[in-house]
């Protein structure tokens, strides 16, 4: 039986990722992950300077997934640069670098010189972040959104993808996917959390920055992630990839991203709880499924859910 997915001009070992923002922020995470059974990896989203990010309590795991306000604590451009890079030069094009400057001008300083370095990887262009106190999520503003990717592809030549919030209404589905079909972009990422939600124990919130408020990823999110991997599947053209993420927990959860039509499948919450031991049994759960429905291979299946 075979894992392998394909996004671009890439195939990939298997269909498993990290979620960015999960254990890729420091030299050692990302270590950890550059060796681990998944069939990729993406760097935490970046900015120009290095960033402390919002007070803590930052990151709760709940029951049913997670709440979390880091806003945007990375290291710095220079350094997944540096890193991505090094990949590159172990022979490993099929890294993800994700980038988040506070501004189209610093997302466009990052990309100029990406475009004049040696990287080979794919580029994932965070638009959803939802935890920067007075920065709205770029891509709830549809004309904004066409602006920053007329600037973006105007520029940058290489691979390149973004990373969408989720949507709940129809038309902004087809609103967005207008839009996003009149570039050339390899990839999109469906979803990011669901931004600015409140969990309350014992009377108080639970996260300190914003006044509890933050996003929710996990199993509360599945239902709206496969929503959002499947419309976009529908409704984009079809050279443009869709990577699932949100609410995965199990093969099942894995195989069920793939029958709305994700090619690749991101682990967020549950990696932060399990640690990258979670890809070895994800592979083991998914590889079960597709064994007792007799499927060899994920095309074999990927896309195609049934509807009544
Ligand atoms: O760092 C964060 O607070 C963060 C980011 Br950039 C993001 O895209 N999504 C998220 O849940 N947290």
């Amino acid at each position: 039986m075979n894992l392998e997915s394909k996004i671009y001009d890439r195939t990939f070992a298997n269909c498993l990722m990290n979620a960015s923002g999960v254990k890729c922020m420091t030299f050692d995470e990302l270590e950890v992950l550059r060796t681990a059974e998944n069939g990729s990896f993406i760097t935490k989203s970046c900015t120009l300077q290095p960033r402390e990010g919002n007070p803590s309590p930052r990151y709760i795991d709940l029951k049913l997934g997670s709440i979390n306000s880091m806003g945007l604590p990375n290291l710095g451009f220079d350094f997944y640069l540096d890193y991505v890079l090094n990949e590159n030069n172990r022979n490993n094009k099929n890294v993800f670098f994700s980038l988040a400057g506070l501004s189209l001008e610093e997302n466009m300083e990052m990309l100029k010189q990406i475009q004049n370095s040696d990287f080979k990887g794919l580029v994932e262009l965070n638009l959803s972040c939802p935890n920067i106190p007075g920065k709205p999520q770029t891509a709830y503003d549809f004309d904004r959104t066409k602006v920053v990717l007329e600037e973006v592809f105007s520029l940058y030549k290489k691979p390149l993808g973004v990373k969408l919030p989720p949507y709940f209404d129809m038309v902004h589905f087809e609103m967005m996917a207008e839009i996003l079909n009149k570039f050339p972009l390899k990839f999109v990422t469906c979803i990011n959390s669901i931004g600015n939600a409140l969990f309350i124990d014992n009377e108080t919130v639970v996260i300190k920055p914003k006044g509890g408020f933050g996003g929710i990823g996990g199993a509360y999110v599945k239902p709206t992630a496969l929503a959002n991997v499947r419309m976009f599947y529908k409704l984009l053209r079809n050279d443009i990839a869709i990577i699932g993420c949100g609410g995965v927990e199990n093969g099942r959860d894995v195989f069920e991203h793939l029958l709305c039509g994700a090619s690749m499948v991101q682990v967020g919450t549950q990696l932060m709880k399990e640690g990258t031991d979670v890809f070895h049994r994800l592979i083991l759960e998914l590889k079960e499924i597709m064994q007792t429905k007799g499927y060899k291979n994920i095309e074999d299946f990927r896309g195609s859910l049934k509807e009544l």
